[in-house]
């Protein structure tokens, strides 16, 4: 007999909100401003930055690729982690004051989740002061009790796309891959789910929409409401909105 679901693990940033383009990308970008680099990351470039998982990963990467001209500090790593750690504050900041709200329907499917005593866990590469701060504003107080693992940022050498995040989730819950199923909206991110063997449910975005996600269970838009349904981008399923009904259904299948 097939596995009963146990958990719902959650991507952070474009599965739960859009925090990428308007949200990590500002406040990198107002880093940069405070630090006095003249670096601006567009939404254009940023969209070629997002290859590379991990904020501190990712300034490296912009400038071994994209501003080589750019003299390195003697100490090099201590420059990448403080501008980061600036980085961080603004989008902290930026969340508290309520700035990225969560992607349609997510706030229902996780109460609903809740209500029916599903586990609940989140799998991210962004910094955990990050995860708090948006789940705070958007959810509430006391939300991020409602997961049993936080899961993210450097507490995994290896970010995805590499499994050790998930792998690291479900350790923590003491539960295996074919009992749970994870969210993501990335390839980066389901490469790391199905790596940790993990069925996937992907919500695209703006950013997203164009890679390429054979292997998931589905591909929606979006997770959809009652009354302004989602449309299935990939997969053989009938989803109007993500309810833990349907979840279910696509785990089973
Ligand atoms: C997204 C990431 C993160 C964020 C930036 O993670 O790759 O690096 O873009 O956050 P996920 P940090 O989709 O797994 O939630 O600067 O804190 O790394
Ligand atoms: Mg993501």
């Amino acid at each position: 007999m097939a596995n009963e679901l146990q958990a719902l693990i959650f991507d952070v940033d474009g599965t739960l909100a859009d925090t990428e383009r308007d949200g990590h990308r500002v406040a990198f970008n107002a880093a940069f401003v405070a630090a006095k680099l003249d670096w601006v990351w567009s939404e254009a470039l940023y969209g070629e930055l997002l290859a590379v998982t991990g904020g501190k990963e990712r300034i490296r990467f912009y400038l071994e690729k994209f501003n080589t001209e750019f003299e390195k500090p003697a100490q090099f790593d201590k420059f990448i982690a403080a501008l980061h750690a600036s980085k961080t504050r603004h989008f902290v900041a930026m969340m508290q004051r309520g700035e990225i709200p969560l992607r349609p329907g997510v706030e229902r499917l996780i109460k609903e989740a809740r209500a029916a005593n599903m586990r609940l866990a989140i799998s991210t590469t962004t910094t955990p002061a990050n995860v708090e701060a948006l789940i705070s504003s958007t959810l509430g107080s006391d939300a991020m009790q409602w997961f049993e693992v936080i899961a993210a940022g450097d507490i995994v050498p290896a970010k995805k796309p590499a499994p050790d995040i998930y792998d690291y989730a479900l350790e923590k819950m003491g539960l295996q891959a074919n009992q749970c199923i994870a969210f993501e909206d990335s390839l980066n991110g389901m490469l790391s789910s199905q790596a940790a063997k993990l069925k996937t449910i992907i919500t695209v975005n703006g950013y997203t929409s164009e890679d390429d996600f054979s292997g998931a269970v589905v591909v929606l838009d979006q997770m959809g409401e009652p009354g302004a349904p989602c449309k299935v981008l990939q997969g053989n399923a009938e989803v109007t909105y993500l309810d833990l009904a349907a979840v279910k259904k696509l785990f089973q299948a």
